[in-house]
């Protein structure tokens, strides 16, 4: 275990490496308990290292945890112990020469290692995961993104594991005279460790093939068990997508002949990049329409693609330190989320990142671990793998290709690109490649990435109906956050459209334009518009131009208004959305005042003419139709009540299910056809809508809706109606009808890891009363395994983060639950249970008792012992 009070590391105390690493030459050899790790480094001064000018060179620190040393040479002659020192996290060598070759053996153990980061073995396959600080569980090494390498790999294994890989080409494969299988690879791309990969297993493939733009032949490879060898058609499918709109949106080539994708089953994270060797978690590359879900489908599509993306941004250009994370990160996602625009439903996949980033990332910005996009300090790089790093920082990369239009965002990356390939950067340098290709100043924008909390706009206006101008006055404030109380004011594109009485967007200049992108700078700044006869309906933040809350008086008529007539999409749900989160704020406050609850029939009203309007995209009907989850209307509470909240969710849906039943079931029985399986956006916008009538349905708990369930659940070829059905009968049917249906389903899915977790999470997920206690029956099930990261958030996150009815009930048990899973884990791995606290973590914004039981289940994690490095930051910072 890591120090109490471990250390703080600064982005203003970056230093250059003193040392660069020109080759890596590793050798494994591999065993489960004892694998021999050779490692030969050609090792060289930096001449832009910033220490010890002159004579006397400054010793050499490489990282190492969990490391047993053998033995330690430098050109050819071992290192006596006076000349070098062990350090709790490393070594540090005294160096005479400005050049050396130095030569490393040290032992590992692959299968004790329980926290998946370095080399470890997940069901009798070895793998790696080294971003951001694992490569230092492999060998003693300068474990920095700024240090880049070029990598040998060979591998030594007995003959059960017949596959082995690592990063770049093949150069050799032969059997030792001892019988083992010798393999060695060479990648011809300098790279930093966190990018470096090994596999070895007795995996099947499935081949593909890939010809550039440029003519180039690339091999496509994905390997897997050979149990689901079938299950690897989408991923192939939707890596090729991916390759051709790289160069077809950014330029981008392929740069290797080889491109890999291995899956495996204990994985921390979704997925990782290593070059020329993506490895990814199980779950998110491997579906069929049996076994998976249209989101499963359509999650793979999106981060094959992250993962490919990555090789241009991340790979190629990387991160000179990890405060710059966002640098790929960010970038990433914003490519990710235009390529599944591109590929589906732009609307609808705006609407879904726009919802994550309002519920869990506005949290994150408002709460105890609040940080800029651009961290300023971290105790644990591992926290910071966060969705302001990722998400918000996608935003920012939006709003820079919002300001510079398509043409000029394009001219920027393709700058950024030539500028900096090979190379290890920083946010800045990307910001500046942006600036000098399209000439503009972004000195202010520049403040997204340093300033954290989400800015607030306060939207007010004016008709002057004599001159015929309309006046929309704007400001802007950010909440304080730790360590920054007073902020300065950010660079916002607003992007707005004004309607007429008719519903039509309103031409706001006389080329007849009728949108504009408002440059928000100052803290007040009032935009003016002439030549207008009457005073219109204002449609702000248009397709969510800026990661900001928008305040603007709208009344239930104008919101119901911009839901029928707004040409922008995003902003029809928007309207829905806030229509509903007034409503849902009174049934609230009725509740605590004692009141009698009613819902305010405008909205059923509003709700029943999206349900029958047969124009709209039914993916975005489904969309309108789903009420602001608990989450979200949580996250925009001042402070939470989390019963009010729940009941008043609950009634509104009941309600609503109540009211609409008879349309409901047309638009269900409307949609509900046998058609073969496809996961193409057309098909699932109908199972989508279909599966949201039904849900709404079974909320009646009327016999003969839930027998739709019962009879869908019963029929269905494909997961998604299958998985839908099951969720409405575990949520809204008794036991007699829900039970039976869970242990059919998983009698028939027991052997399909991926169905399994989808299995679990859908019972602890179950709205019942009791699913606690399900849960803690569900955790000696043999299908759960503390060790394994997608049971622990298939079953402990999802009742965590996806179940806030039971997570939150009123005795505080959920909490105390939470606290209790979280201190087992983190003996078995820090970063899983680090993640896993982040609900108990926010205490401050309850009300009442419940605020009360969740400080304390906090506070029995800090008081159980000690604490992984992870663990401790995220539970210190968040008891102050
Ligand atoms: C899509 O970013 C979006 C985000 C780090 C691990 C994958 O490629 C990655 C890795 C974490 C959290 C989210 C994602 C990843 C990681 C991710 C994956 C797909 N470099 Br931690
Ligand atoms: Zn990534």
């Amino acid at each position: 275990m890591k120090d109490a009070q471990p250390r703080t590391v600064y982005l203003k105390d970056y230093r250059a490496p003193d040392y660069l690493v020109d080759s890596t030459r590793l050798h494994f050899e591999l065993q489960p308990q004892d694998t021999l790790v050779k490692s030969r480094l050609q090792i060289r001064r930096n001449p832009a290292a910033e220490t010890a000018p002159g004579e006397a060179l400054p010793p050499l620190l490489l990282d190492g945890v969990d490391l047993e040393l053998l033995s330690l040479s430098i050109d050819g002659e071992l290192v006596p112990a006076s000349r070098y020192r062990e350090l709790p996290e490393g070594l540090s060598i005294h160096v005479k020469n400005p050049e050396f070759v130095l030569e490393i053996h040290n032992r590992i153990n692959p299968k004790d290692n329980t926290s998946l980061e370095g080399l470890y073995l997940s069901n009798g396959m070895y793998c790696t995961q080294c971003e951001a600080e694992g490569f230092r569980k492999i060998t003693y090494y300068p474990d920095r993104p700024d240090v880049m390498s070029r990598f040998t790999t060979t591998i030594v294994a007995p003959r059960q594991y017949p596959v082995l890989l690592s990063n770049g080409n093949q150069i050799e494969r032969r059997t030792t005279e001892d019988g083992r299988l010798l393999v060695t690879w060479e990648d011809p791309f300098a790279k930093p460790a966190y990018l470096f990969a090994l596999v070895a297993g007795e995996l099947q493939t499935v081949e593909d093939s890939f010809t550039t733009v440029s003519g180039r032949e690339v091999k496509l490879q994905i390997f897997t068990e050979a149990k689901n060898i079938r299950k690897c058609d989408h991923a192939m499918r939707s890596l090729k997508k991916a390759m051709r709109w790289d160069e077809e949106v950014y330029g981008r080539e392929y740069d290797l002949d080889i491109f890999m994708v291995v899956a495996v089953d204990h994985f921390n994270m979704g997925a990782m990049e290593n070059k020329g060797l993506n490895i990814f978690n199980s779950a998110c590359v491997l579906a069929s329409p049996e076994t998976a879900t249209d989101a499963t489908f359509q999650r793979i599509e999106s981060i094959v693609g992250h993962e490919y993306f990555h090789n241009w941004s991340g790979n190629r250009v990387t991160c000179r330190d990890w405060f710059q994370l966002s640098l790929k990160e960010g970038f990433t996602v914003f490519r990710d989320a235009e390529f599944s625009a591109d590929m589906n439903s732009r609307a609808v996949k705006r609407i879904e990142d726009v919802s994550l980033l309002r519920t869990a990332q506005f949290a994150e910005d408002g709460g105890p671990m609040a940080h800029p996009v651009r961290p300023d300090s971290y105790m644990e790089i591992s926290n910071f793998y966060t969705l302001t790093v990722y998400e918000k920082g996608a935003e920012v990369v939006r709003m820079i290709h919002t300001l510079l239009g398509t043409e000029g965002f394009r001219k920027g990356s393709d700058l950024y690109f030539q500028r900096h390939d090979g190379c290890a950067v920083t946010c800045e340098d990307f910001i500046a490649a942006m600036e000098d290709a399209n000439g503009v100043d972004l000195t202010q924008f520049r403040r997204w990435y340093s300033q954290a909390g989400t800015p607030v706009l306060e939207v007010s206006d004016a008709f002057d109906a004599a001159h015929g101008t309309y006046a929309l006055t704007v400001r802007q404030s950010c909440p304080a956050t730790p360590g920054q109380d007073k902020k300065l004011p950010f660079h916002i594109p607003l992007a707005v459209g004004l309607l007429g009485a008719d519903g039509r967007d309103l031409p706001l200049d006389p080329q007849g334009t009728t949108q504009k992108v408002l440059q928000v700078t100052e803290t007040e700044q009032t935009f003016s518009f002439t030549g207008l006869k009457e005073k219109p309906l204002p449609s702000l933040l248009r397709g969510f131009s800026a990661p900001v809350r928008v305040r603007y008086g709208y009344s239930t008529e104008q919101l119901l208004f911009l839901m029928r007539n707004d040409s922008d999409e995003f902003n029809r749900w928007d309207a829905g959305q806030r229509l509903a989160f007034m409503a849902l704020e009174q049934l609230q406050k009725d509740y605590r005042e004692g009141r009698d609850l009613q819902l305010q029939p405008q909205l059923v009203d509003a709700y029943r003419s999206v349900l029958q309007n047969r124009e709209l995209d039914p993916a975005l009907v489904a969309e309108m139709l789903a009420l602001p989850s608990a989450q979200t209307l949580a996250e925009q509470s001042e402070r939470i009540d989390a019963e009010a909240i729940i009941v008043a969710r609950e009634f509104a849906r009941g309600a609503l299910a109540e009211a609409l039943k008879g349309e409901l079931l047309d638009c269900y029985r409307r949609l509900d056809c046998d058609k073969p399986y496809r996961p193409e956006a057309a098909d699932i916008a109908e199972r989508s809508l279909k599966n949201t009538c039904l849900a709404y349905l079974c909320v009646t708990g009327e016999a003969e809706l839930l027998a739709l369930a019962q009879a869908q659940f019963e029929n269905a070829a494909n997961m998604t109606d299958s998985a839908a059905a099951l969720t409405s009968l575990v949520n809204h049917a008794d036991d007699d009808m829900a039970k039976p249906a869970l242990e059919s389903f998983y009698e028939r899915w027991q052997q399909d890891t991926q169905v399994v977790e989808l299995w679990l999470g859908l019972q602890s997920t179950s709205a019942r009363r009791g699913t606690l206690e399900a849960v803690r029956e569900l955790m000696q099930h043999p299908a759960f395994e503390l060790t394994n990261p997608n049971r622990v958030r298939a079953v402990i996150g999802g009742f965590a983060n996806r179940n806030f009815t039971q997570f939150h009930r009123a005795d505080g048990r959920g909490f105390e639950f939470l606290a209790e899973q979280v201190i087992a884990l983190d003996k078995l791995n820090p970063q899983i249970a680090a993640r896993l606290v982040t609900p108990i973590t926010r205490w401050k914004k309850y009300t009442g008792e419940l605020g009360k039981k969740m400080h304390r289940a906090l506070q029995s994690v800090m008081e159980s012992g000690k604490l992984s490095r992870d663990l401790y930051e995220v539970v210190s910072k968040s008891l102050v």
